[in-house]
């Protein structure tokens, strides 16, 4: 059967590598800092969603949002980034998630276009750290992108930056915001962890012959 696909477009945190966790602990602190208190469960809401929207829903859930003008948001996003920077300095390649390099081999040695659509404006700067950032042939800038996740947008950029069709690419997500942009731009997904058209337990799983 002749494969379909042309494009693979991925979400970076929780896909590639499990930087999720120091989102976590970098807002968590944050958080605090302001009488706020986050644990696991409100995080997964935080998963896919741009810096500012998380720290929207943070403050919403500690009923604080109408403390703060839209300055002190910044400034308070710009802390948590910081801190971010920090507990991500010493990633490597031995941090890539398992399979994603004998699948990112397998694409590549099959002529499958690959981007990156992630929410993060450290994409560029991790995908470096892991040593992957030449498999891909764009990776989208969030600095130009209005909507975040669960909005379109990033995924539509991507397979524009590729130029492929929605209907011959694929998306790989961990987060429910993901997969619901994904869907919006017409494009099929594989949910990690998550339900997608093809749902997974585990980036091990990521296989070509999973593609349509
Ligand atoms: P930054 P993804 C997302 O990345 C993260 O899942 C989310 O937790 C984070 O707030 C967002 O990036 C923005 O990241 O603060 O580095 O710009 O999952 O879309 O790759
Ligand atoms: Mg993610």
């Amino acid at each position: 059967m002749m494969r379909t696909t042309k494009a693979v477009v991925f979400d970076l945190d929780g896909v590639l590598t499990d930087t999720a966790k120091y989102h976590y602990l970098a807002w968590k602190n944050m958080a605090s800092q302001i009488g706020i208190e986050i644990d696991e469960e409100f995080n997964e809401q935080l998963k896919g969603v741009s810096r500012i929207d998380s720290l929207i829903r943070i403050l919403e859930h500690g009923n604080k949002l109408g403390a703060y003008s839209s300055d002190e948001i910044n400034r308070l996003a710009n802390e948590k980034n910081e801190e971010y920077k920090v507990l991500i300095e010493d990633i490597t390649s031995a941090d890539l998630l398992p399979g994603i390099e004998a699948f990112l081999e397998e694409l590549k040695e099959a002529g499958i276009q690959l981007a990156i659509g992630s929410a993060s404006k450290n994409a560029p700067v991790i995908l470096e750290k892991l040593g992957i950032r030449d498999y891909f042939a764009y990776i989208v800038d969030v600095n130009h992108i209005v909507n975040g996740k669960p909005a379109p947008d990033i995924f539509l950029d991507a397979i524009q930056g590729l130029g492929v069709p929605a209907l011959e690419a694929i998306g790989v997500e961990d987060a429910e915001a993901g997969i619901e942009a994904l869907e919006k731009a017409g494009i099929r997904s594989i949910g990690i962890g998550v339900t997608g058209d093809v749902t997974l337990a585990s980036t091990a799983e990521l296989r070509i012959s999973l593609l349509p």
